[in-house]
Formats: C-alpha cells, structure tokens, sequence
C-alpha cells in the first residue's frame, strides 16, 4: 500500500489578547476547508492552529485586571477553541506559545542561532509602536506614526539582541522574485515586500527585550527574554517537534506546503520567517498565502477589537447555521482584497445561493422524484444531447474548484459550483418535469431529466463538503447518495447515483431569511444593555457642598494590606503638602505593589476616621467596573497635591 502523501497547512497564531472575532474566523475557516479537501482527497494532513501568547501588551492587560498573564490568556484561550469548536474546525493539532516543548525549541533555536553567529548583542535605538509590538525605521512610520495601527511610536534604546536579517537580504529578493516557486501569493505582496522593506535596506532584527518579563527566558542571558517573533514564528515547526522531544513529525510535515495569513503579517513569513530557517539550515515552506482584512463600517479598516465593531461569529452562526456563515464568508471574500462585512449582505447571499438556489434545487427534484416516482426512480434512463451541456459543466467542477480552493480563490470556485447549480434549475425548467409526467410513455425521459438532477446535486454537494460540511451530508441523504458515490474522487465522474435511487424527503435546509426582521433583531441583540448603575442619582446639592471638598491627585508612596482584613489596603500618600495615611476597602482587587507610584484622586478633607484601629484621613476615589471597583488614576506627569475640580 502507497503511504499517503503529507500536506501541511499553518494559520497564524493569535494573539488571545481579546476574543476571538470574525476576522480570525476568515483564516481559520480558509485553513479548514483546504484541510478538509485535502483530507478528503486521501493526503495526509497536519492542520495546525494556535494562540501566541507572550508580549507586552498581554503582561500589561494582565496587570490592569489584577491578575496574571497566564491566567489571563487561559481564558481567552479556552474562547478561541469553543469557537473553533462551534464552527467546525478540524485542527489536528493546538500550539501555545506557553506549551513547555514550544518553549523548549525557542530556547533552543535561540541558542543555536546564538552559538553560528547568527544572533549578537547590540544596542536597540529606534522607532518602537507598544500595542504593535514592532519596531519601525524612520522610512517606514507614516505621517511619523506606526504604518500598522496609526498611534505614536517612541524613541526606544536599550541593550538587545539582534538577528542578522540583513544578510539574507539578497537570498530574499531571489526567492521572492522565483517565478516558478510561486512562494508569495497574491503576486502584489511581493512588490510590496520588495519596495517596502528589501530595496529600502533591511536591518538587523531586534530578538530579545528586557523591558518586560512575559515572555521566554533567554538562557544564557537571564536579563533578557526572547522577543516576539522568533518565538511566535516557530510555532510552525514546534508543534511537530523540532528540537524537542514532545512530538516527531517534523520529518513527515516538514517544510509546510501553506502558510495562510492576513496580509499584516505577510512582511514577517515572506521575510523574517525564510531567514531563520536558511540560518538554521532547514528548508522553507512552499507557500505562504496574505490574504486582505474584513473590514467592517463605514470607510473599513481592519475589524479591531478596540473600536468595538465586532459581529459575534457564536451569535451568527447559532441564528442562521455554522455553514451558513462558513460559505458567506468564502464566497464573499475576493483572494487578496479586503472585503467590507455587512449582516445584510450576508443575508442577501443566503437567499440568494442557499435558499434559492442549492435549496430549491435539491428540493424541487426530491419533491418530484417522489411525486412522480413514488421515492425510488425507474431503471430505464432516457438520456440525450440536451443533457450534455450541464453534465459537460459538472465534468469540469473538480479539478477547477480543487486549484481554486488550494490557492485560496474560494469565491472563484463557489461561484463556479453555484454557475452549475443555476444551470441545473435552468434544466428543469427547460425539461418541463411536470408535462413529461403527464405522459405515460414520457416518464422514462422524466426519469432521466430526475437522475441527472440528482446526479449533479450529488457532484456539487461533494466539492461544497469542505465549505459546509454540517449540512452536505444532509443532502447525501435527501438525493439517496451513499458512502461509496461522495468521495471526492466520485465527484469526478457521472452517473454514479444508483440506477434505482431512493430520494427521502428531509427538512428545507435553508429557510429563507426575512431580511428587514432579522437586521432589527440583530441590532437588538448588539444595542448595549442599558444596565442601570447599582447606586441611584442622589438628590441635588449646593455648589458650596461641591465646592467645600477638596479632591487632589496623590502620589502613593507605600501601600500594604491591613493585617486581618480582607477589603482593607493601607497606604501612605503624598498630598503635595506631606505624607498622610488613608484607608481603602480595594484590596480585593488589587495586588498592594500594583498602586504603589501611581497618582491617584482623593478627597483629603474628609474629617479622620477610624478602622480595624488605624486612622484614615481622607477618601481613595475609585469607579465602579461590573463587579470590581478600580481607583481613577492619573498619568505620571501630573504633580501630587494638583487639585482636581
Ligand atoms: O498577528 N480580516 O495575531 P493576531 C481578516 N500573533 N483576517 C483577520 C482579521 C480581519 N479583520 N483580523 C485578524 C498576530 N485576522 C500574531 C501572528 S503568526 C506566527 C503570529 C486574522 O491575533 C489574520 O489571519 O493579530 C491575521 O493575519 C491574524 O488574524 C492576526 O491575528
């Protein structure tokens, strides 16, 4: 027996720094259904998945809500795989970057590329974009702010470790430029990688911090952590065990045939990712895939979690079916462009494709072979040329949707399958059904019209199984197709239904949406909940009564819990005039070591009180957040005693 031949296919690792939301859906969904083709196809797939997890920005949003990174991204972790989960998603394998082997190839990567020269020590000056993560040159900021996400970038110096990118500058250009390999797709980011960054100049690329502690150890320099992208990149070939001992299917899966992405990252698979491996001597992936960004409202704009725009993939496909939202998104997303989101649209294509017609098609044609035929179709098959042009277009499905659906052109290769579906409901209405079956002597051409309406049913059904894989079986067995005819090689041939098929009526499969309801309830859901704040308006008060408080900002100099209280946390602030003790019932919310250098607000003249025995004189000011408190905290720039009016 032939071994199966091995197909590896990569999303990136997110970052679980929110939850997940529609633009990791697009990715994730393109990875499985190339993955289920492949399956299906008889390759043997590696479909890998994951979340990377170190950085600064999580170590940050960590230390905001009070806890630690770790139990921070667990839960956010635990939300991507219960939606890689609701939406179908058949990874064979989960990556964290805090797995102990993933940790263990990057230390060891580190130390190797260390050891052959590769990495060096030097001093880090430049451009630096905190929530990016990324260092810019000069050239590259627009308008002198992050080319990614518009914010202000700092000038940054510190002592770091660099990896000599710029060497494979000229390696790069040629492996990018390689007609035949065809390593970069769309043709356009390889422009782009080209003017934007290798004909620029690259420079070396900065690999450790030690501005911050999330993030894994540099061995033999303990100060120093290894930053962000060699440990997120390497993910790819962790996970099959590359200098570690957790798993061993480096030699099968390796180099991964497809790299699948948003075009942001694109810069750091086509470019730093091909040169860490020819520094490490390893050979490179086939191919790596930039698809655009969703975009969503007005004017677009990658979907962020921070401008609160996202569409809830749970709450969507719960209300109109996971492979529903799965063929939405294919369809309408053009390979390499972005692509604005709208519910409406959604709903547009659904009945339009779904409801009309795939739905109609398959059942209009399981509705007649069962009016006519009782269920089970005849022996005899009248077949003649007017069937020829749509079995002619079914014949050329296959091999057309199999290149489309590889190269990431999934709206190219549904729009060919539903071409042939629109020709199938084309072809009842030429045959008329319903006057053959007038005619006695006409109902074994009336059998024929049926089979060869079943038949293509079948033949679309099977290449539309890695996009909806929930409900093509469902159809398999409306039409009467068993195991043997679904395969996607039996896709490839004719007539393989049997010749006395047994349709079996199931339930409509895309009830039609009526479009102007569900926007309206869709808008429901998404209004905020006005949830009333838990402490009612007070009655109205003098301005004198306002004005008589005196609110400061203040410098916390020391803060500790007190001994025997679970809400108490003691501090000693400077109010701009001296040092004075006040006591705050936040200690269950926050660490004592997190306030201490903050500048907080107070009410100083609040007269002296006593609690657990220790005197309090004034009042910490904090808001309320859900079920936490949180102090209102001011910016380092502001004095301690600057009065808050
Ligand atoms: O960049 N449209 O993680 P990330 C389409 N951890 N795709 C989108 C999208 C959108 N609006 N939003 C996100 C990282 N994506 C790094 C990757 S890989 C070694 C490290 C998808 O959570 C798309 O695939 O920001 C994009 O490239 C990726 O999520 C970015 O995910």
């Amino acid at each position: 027996m032939s071994e199966k031949t091995p197909f590896y296919i990569t999303t990136p690792i997110y970052y679980p720094s929110g939850n997940p939301h529609i633009g990791h859906c697009y990715s994730t969904i393109a990875c499985d259904v190339v993955a289920r083709m492949k399956r299906m196809q008889g390759y043997d797939v590696m479909f890998l998945t994951g979340t990377d997890e170190h950085g600064q920005k999580i170590e940050k949003k960590a230390q905001e809500l009070g806890t630690t990174p770790k139990a921070y991204v667990d839960e956010i972790v635990d939300n991507f795989q219960k939606l890689w989960a609701t939406l179908g998603i058949t990874y064979d394998r989960f990556v964290r970057t805090t797995d102990d082997y993933h940790i263990k190839t990057v230390q060891n990567i580190f130390e190797k590329l260390y050891k052959d020269g590769w990495i060096y020590k030097s001093e880090y000056k430049g451009k630096y974009c905190t929530p990016c993560e990324s260092f810019w040159t000069e050239s590259q900021l627009v308008d002198g702010k992050c080319p990614d996400c518009g914010r202000v970038v700092t000038d940054a110096s510190e002592e770091a470790y660099f990896f000599k990118l710029s060497h494979f500058a000229p390696k790069l250009k040629e492996l990018l430029l390689d007609e035949e390999r065809n390593f970069l797709n769309p043709k356009s980011r390889v422009n782009e990688m080209i003017h934007n960054f290798i004909d620029p100049g690259l420079q070396d690329l900065c690999v450790s911090r030690t501005s911050f502690k999330w993030g894994i150890p540099v061995t033999f320099d303990d100060k120093h952590i290894v930053y962000v992208w060699i440990d997120a990149l390497t993910n790819y070939i962790s996970a099959l065990g590359y200098m570690n001992d957790t798993y061993n299917d480096y030699e099968k899966f390796w180099p991964a045939d497809m790299h699948v992405m948003a075009k942001e990252i694109v810069r750091f698979h086509s470019l730093i990712w091909p040169s860490i491996l020819m520094a490490l001597g390893e050979p490179l992936p086939k191919k790596v895939y930039g698809h655009g960004w969703i975009t969503f409202g007005e004017g677009g704009g990658k979907m962020s979690k921070s401008k609160g725009n996202v569409v809830d993939p749970f709450v969507l496909s719960e209300r109109y079916g996971v492979d529903s939202l799965r063929y939405h998104l294919l369809r309408e997303m053009v390979f390499g462009s972005d692509c604005p989101y709208s519910n409406e649209q959604m709903f547009n294509r659904y009945n339009s494709d779904l409801a009309n017609d795939l739905g109609n098609l398959v059942s209009r044609t399981v509705a007649m072979a069962q009016k006519y035929f009782g269920e089970t179709l005849p022996l005899q098959k009248e077949f003649n040329e007017s069937d020829e042009e749509l079995l002619k277009l079914t014949d050329e499905l296959p091999s057309f949707v199999d290149d489309a659906f590889t190269t990431l052109r999934f709206s190219e290769g549904l729009e060919r399958i539903f071409r042939v579906i629109a020709r199938a409901n084309k072809y009842i209405d030429e045959n008329e059904p319903w006057i053959l079956a007038k005619d006695e002597a006409k109902k074994p051409r009336l059998a024929a019209v049926l089979y060869n309406l079943l038949d293509t049913v079948r033949r679309c059904t099977i290449l539309l199984t890695p996009v909806m894989p929930h409900i093509c079986p469902e159809i398999f067995e409306q039409i009467g197709a068993g195991e043997d005819v679904t395969t996607w090689e039996a896709s490839k041939t004719r007539h393989l239904l049997p010749a006395q098929v047994a349709v079996k009526k199931g339930r409509v499969l895309f009830p039609r949406i009526d479009i102007e309801k569900e926007l309206a309830e869709l808008e429901a859901l998404s209004a905020p909940d006005r949830e009333l704040p838990e402490e009612p308006l007070k009655d109205v008060t003098s301005f004198d009564n306002f004005a008589a408080l005196d609110l400061r900002a203040v410098k916390v100099l020391s803060c500790e819990r007190v001994p025997k209280s679970d809400k108490l946390l003691k501090f000693i602030v400077d109010d701009g005039f001296g040092e004075r003790q006040v006591l705050s019932g936040i200690a269950k919310y926050y660490e004592p070591e997190q306030l201490v250098g903050k500048t907080l607000a107070m009410i100083v003249n609040l007269a002296p009180r006593k609690m657990m025995g220790l005197e309090s004189n004034g009042m910490i000011m904090s808001v309320r957040d859900g079920d936490r408190f949180r102090v209102v905290e001011f910016g380092d720039d502001i004095k301690a005693g600057a009065d808050i009016s």
